[in-house]
């Protein structure tokens, strides 16, 4: 390791001093202009996180559905997985170092995780399609290559296409090819198979209308266009050639503002989705007859795939276990819906995609979404094994063609984590294979009417909860102050945390009705801004 190249280089990428980031939820994530420095840094973590698992690790420059002016970067584990916790703390201080400290933090990272410098490192990249992100992916590229890691540059890719990469490069291509080409042969071979039955080709069930938040998004589905076209004709709005990443636009506006985005035509009864800017959430939505929106988020979406998996299951008679994955802010009727209706068995963690994603994995078929649209279903190797086998196996025929499509569906999800475009063309299937519409797929339960709000204080982190973020544990006093304004409503539950992701604090509160919730959610605000060291006006 040639310490005095990499100093030298550090200063190509000189950290603004005194500036402080915290590798959060999902990675690091401020203003691009502040993130030069991190990004080489991250180009020498990969490398040594890659040595250390003797494992292709990838490097994704993206910030998501943040604005244009942000940017963002995060690690792939070796199974496409986010970054190992005690991984998360290494980026921190490497991140943080200032330039004298860095050669001292970088050998006592080296030694703490017991990093093996003669090994070889190999390490993928991937960006977005902000204005920023092509420099910045250099920078990390200059990272890679000072501690004399090998790459492979994707260039523009979805966040999701980078995870498969790394999968699929670590697993010496059985999950599908490492190439995009392979991403979408894979995906499309499964769609393809799904739908090719005759009674699927009913022109009205085949067109999808997409929002791409001018993001990735646009491009790869432009790409991905005719491999698919034969089961589903898809209509891109926001795809970048006019409007502004994640402006007025994309999953993230569509689930919060809970209207439509701009630039889509929408007629009564079309369905649509939206994309974020990175192309890892997706929602569907549409308009009644009298012009009305209505939303179909990442609660409703777990609700029709699980739905569908426990019928497969049913037919072809066999016990693998299914679990359901929500977090706090899944709506009160998904999870009724979910426990008595269907009678599967519903577990709630914290935000985040990576506590999702892990709990998921205790299933042979793991089902996890959070609200806002993120998620996907993971197959147990086990499980994978024996649905494959049965599939060519069984004798019935009824149960061997559920055991097919079953297999089908497992090609088609994106294992690595919550992908747009896969989820998309999981759910087109269902809809399709169950003869259903958009209307009928929203009607299967009526979401409980909530709001959201923020809340400024001092300092966020005198909020820390318990129970999968349902439970306040200090500030003293502001738990039972929840549970009596709660207890003024029906069928009403509030909750608040930190934001992982802006320095706000978040409030969650649904009822019977939308004023009512709209009430309880300004009383708790109050309660934080009293008791958590509100600044500012008061809510
Ligand atoms: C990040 C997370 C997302 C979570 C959100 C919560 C990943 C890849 N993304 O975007 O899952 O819902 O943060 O943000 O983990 P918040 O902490 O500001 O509410
Ligand atoms: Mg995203």
């Amino acid at each position: 390791m040639d310490l005095h190249a990499i100093t030298a280089h550090s200063a190509l990428h000189a950290k603004p001093s005194g500036l402080v980031l915290q590798y959060g939820t999902a990675g690091f994530r401020t203003k691009a202009e502040h993130l030069d420095h991190v990004m080489y840094r991250m180009g020498l973590l990969a490398v040594l996180r890659s040595k250390q698992t003797k494992s292709t690790i990838g490097v994704m420059v993206t910030a998501s559905h943040n604005p244009e002016e942000d940017n963002g970067v995060k690690l792939v584990d070796p199974l496409g997985e986010m970054l190992a916790p005690s991984w998360e703390e290494h980026a921190t201080s490497l991140a943080n170092a200032e330039e004298q400290d860095l050669p001292g933090v970088l050998m006592d990272i080296i030694v703490k995780a017991a990093v093996d410098l003669q090994q070889d490192a190999f390490v993928v990249i991937g960006r977005d399609t902000r204005l920023s992100s092509e420099k910045l992916s250099q920078s990390v590229i200059d990272g890679v290559t000072v501690l004399e890691g090998q790459f492979h540059d994707y260039g523009l890719v979805t966040t999701p296409q980078l995870h498969y990469m790394v999968y699929c490069r670590n697993t010496s291509g059985q999950y599908g090819e490492a190439t995009v080409e392979g991403y979408y042969q894979k995906l499309s071979k499964a769609f393809m198979e799904l739908t090719k039955q005759p009674f699927c080709s009913e022109e009205e069930y085949r067109s999808l209308k997409v929002d791409c938040a001018n993001g990735i998004g646009a491009l790869k589905l432009k790409e991905m266009e005719h491999y698919i076209s034969q089961g589903l004709s898809v209509q891109l709005f926001n795809d970048g050639t006019k409007g502004k990443l994640n402006h007025l636009c994309g999953a993230d506006f569509v689930k919060s503002h809970q209207k439509p985005p701009q630039g889509i035509e929408m007629k009564s009864n079309e369905r649509c989705c939206s994309f974020d800017g990175d192309a890892d959430r997706i929602v569907y939505y549409y308009l009644d007859v009298d012009g009305h929106f209505h939303l179909i988020d990442g609660d409703k979406i777990a609700t029709l795939i699980s739905r569908f998996l426990k019928e497969l299951l049913l037919e072809i008679g066999e016990s693998l276990n299914i679990g359901v994955v929500q977090t706090a802010y899944a709506n009160g009727s998904s999870t009724r819906y979910l426990e008595e209706v269907m009678k599967v068995p519903v577990y709630c963690t914290k935000t985040g995609v990576k506590h999702l994603h892990h709990k998921a994995q205790e299933f042979d078929i793991g089902v996890y979404f959070e609200a806002n649209g993120h998620g996907t279903v993971l197959f147990s190797k086990a499980a994978e094994t024996k649905i494959r086998q049965l599939a060519k196996e069984l004798e019935d025929e009824k149960r061997k063609a559920a055991a097919k499509t079953l297999e089908n569906i497992l090609d088609l999800f994106n294992q690595t984590a919550g992908d747009a475009i896969s989820d998309m063309l999981v759910i087109e299937a269902i809809l399709t294979l169950k003869d259903l519409t958009i209307q009928q797929w929203d009607a299967l339960y009526t979401d409980l009417p909530n709001r959201q709000l923020k809340v400024k204080v001092a300092d966020r982190q005198v909020i820390s909860t318990t129970d999968a973020e349902r439970q306040v544990v200090t500030p003293p006093g502001l738990q039972e102050a929840i549970s009596d304004l709660v207890k003024k409503h029906k069928l009403s539950r509030a909750f608040v945390r930190p934001s992982g992701t802006e320095d706000i604090v978040r409030v969650y509160a649904e009822a019977d009705s939308q004023e009512n919730a709209d009430s309880l959610a300004r009383a708790v605000s109050l309660a934080v801004f009293e008791l958590a060291g509100g600044v500012g006006e008061a809510p």
